[in-house]
């Protein structure tokens, strides 16, 4: 039925995602058309190469209603809500997207890992440790590479990082794993509310044979058959299958139940947050029948650190420590930042936090800012909404990353952490988190 003629097909938008679709849907040899509402879409070019050009149609997309479409392919930047696109879905056209085409052709066990945030850490931790074991793994999806990039023969296990939007036009996912890490407001500019983002989140069991859950997150409980494998975790003391951390001394131990399996002081990842970022991971590995007590996982968790933009230490300077944490594009993330990294007893951070805001509600960060933090730098787009859920706090507005820096060197002390957790997307300003993370970094190289 893949490739009945009865369907007619349109890929829609042509950016990372249409650009596999294209490429895939033609080495298939399936017919498709290809809309962008862009006039000069980056992809085009390339698209060329895999399709006819009278079958691309760039500047809109209401063209779609001329094509007798059937079946659409749509990328996650593009929103289901967009009018075009709700008036076919009203006439029964088929919204799929580039993983609902992955699962159609996968024939090697894949995970499927979702959540607000920390999907790109435990994404390339969870590849990591398989790798490491031995296993041909590969890893994608929103981390960068498509899904439909990755397939390829004698691949062991693919590891997918699933955003909202791409779980929203997923039909059948049936992973051999699923995880939702957590779940707290993001992307509130896609959504009518929480429940809408959760529900979409929550498709990622959908026909799962096995899952991970976070036991401190209530959104994350799946509802599955009787007799799928269900593992938790939580940074307190675990239950007897459950992932879990007992305190020892200044650090703790990694639990599953009572068994201990690695010390804090033998992970490179730090803070809670991070700790159970790799509960998760070891749950999976559980799951996925790959042993999770070896040589080879103890030396990845002492050798990974993290990615870049997370949580990243760029530089100590005169006793001051320069944190980019450019990817806390949400509240969620800069929550866990503070926590993370945040001391009652010191109050030593300095946040600078801003950007677009994406509809957010940022009341949650009163309460660690009082706890944790000496002074908050806002700048961007939505600076003044988060400056007003602060009450009481040390607020200075200022109009550009660049003079924030240049006060922070004169006003911070020996000891202090000065944390970039914007809390925001970056559009406003930048083109992507990771050009302003490293517009951060190179601000602080020059003091
Ligand atoms: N477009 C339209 N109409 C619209 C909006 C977009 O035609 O209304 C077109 C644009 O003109 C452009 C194309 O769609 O040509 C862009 O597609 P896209 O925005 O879906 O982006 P891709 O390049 O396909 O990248 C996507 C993910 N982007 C988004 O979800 C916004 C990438 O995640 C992902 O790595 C990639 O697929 C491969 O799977 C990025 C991201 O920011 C990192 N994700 C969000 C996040 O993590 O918060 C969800
Ligand atoms: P995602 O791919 O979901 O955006 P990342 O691994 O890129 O996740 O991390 C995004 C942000 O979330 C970073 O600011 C990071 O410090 C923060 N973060 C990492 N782990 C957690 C966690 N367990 N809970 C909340 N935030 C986290």
């Amino acid at each position: 039925s893949l490739i009945g003629s009865d369907r007619v097909r349109a890929v829609v938008g042509l950016g990372a995602t249409g650009l596999s679709c294209v490429r895939f849907l033609a080495s298939k040899g399936i017919e498709f058309y290809v809309v962008d509402s862009r006039e000069d879409p980056p992809g085009l070019e390339q698209a060329k190469a895999f399709c006819s050009e009278e079958r691309i149609f760039t500047g809109s997309l209401e063209v779609l209603e001329t094509l007798g479409v059937t079946e659409l392919f749509v990328s996650p930047g593009v929103a289901l809500r967009t009018p075009v696109l709700a008036r076919l879905a009203e006439r029964g056209v088929a919204m799929r997207g580039d993983i609902d085409l992955f699962c159609d052709y996968v024939d090697a066990p894949f995970v499927a890992i979702t959540g607000s945030n920390a999907k790109s850490t435990v994404t390339t931790l969870v590849s990591l440790l398989l790798q490491a074991s031995g296993k041909n793994a590969k890893a994608g999806g929103n981390l960068g590479l498509p899904a439909l990039d990755l397939l390829a023969p004698n691949t062991d296990f693919y590891v997918l990082e699933l955003s909202s939007f791409q779980l929203e036009t997923t039909h059948a996912l049936q992973a051999d794993l699923a995880c939702l890490l957590n779940v707290s407001e993001d992307h509130m500019d896609r959504y009518k509310d929480l429940y809408e983002y959760q529900r979409a989140k929550q498709k990622v069991y959908r026909g799962c044979k096995a899952a991970v859950c976070n036991k401190q997150d209530i959104l994350t409980a799946p509802l599955l058959a009787e007799g799928v494998p269900v593992r938790a975790f939580t940074t307190k003391s675990p239950d007897l299958k459950e992932y879990g951390m007992l305190k020892d001394g200044d650090g703790a131990w990694l639990c599953k139940g009572v068994e201990r399996l690695y010390h804090t002081s033998e992970i490179a990842l730090k803070g809670s947050h991070n700790h159970a970022n790799v509960l998760a991971a070891l749950a999976m590995l559980e799951l996925l029948g790959v042993d999770v007590v070896s040589e080879a996982v103890r030396k990845t968790l002492k050798e990974f650190g993290g990615l870049p933009h997370r949580c990243e230490t760029v530089r100590t300077l005169n006793g001051v420590t320069y944190i980019n944490d450019s990817k806390g594009t949400n509240v969620g993330a800069t929550l866990a930042a503070l926590q993370g990294l945040g001391s009652a007893a010191n109050k030593n951070i300095l946040l600078i936090a801003g950007g677009e805001g994406k509809g957010a509600d940022f009341r949650a960060l009163a309460k660690p800012v009082r706890d944790f933090v000496r002074s908050v730098y806002v700048f961007g787009k939505d600076a003044d909404r988060v400056a007003e859920v602060l009450p009481g706090a040390e607020v200075k507005r200022f109009e550009t990353l660049d003079q924030i820096v240049a006060d922070i060197a004169q006003e911070s002390k020996n000891g202090e952490i000065v944390l970039f957790s914007p809390a925001c997307a970056s559009l406003d300003m930048y083109k992507n988190y990771e050009i302003r993370g490293a517009h951060f970094a190179q601000l602080v190289a020059e003091l």
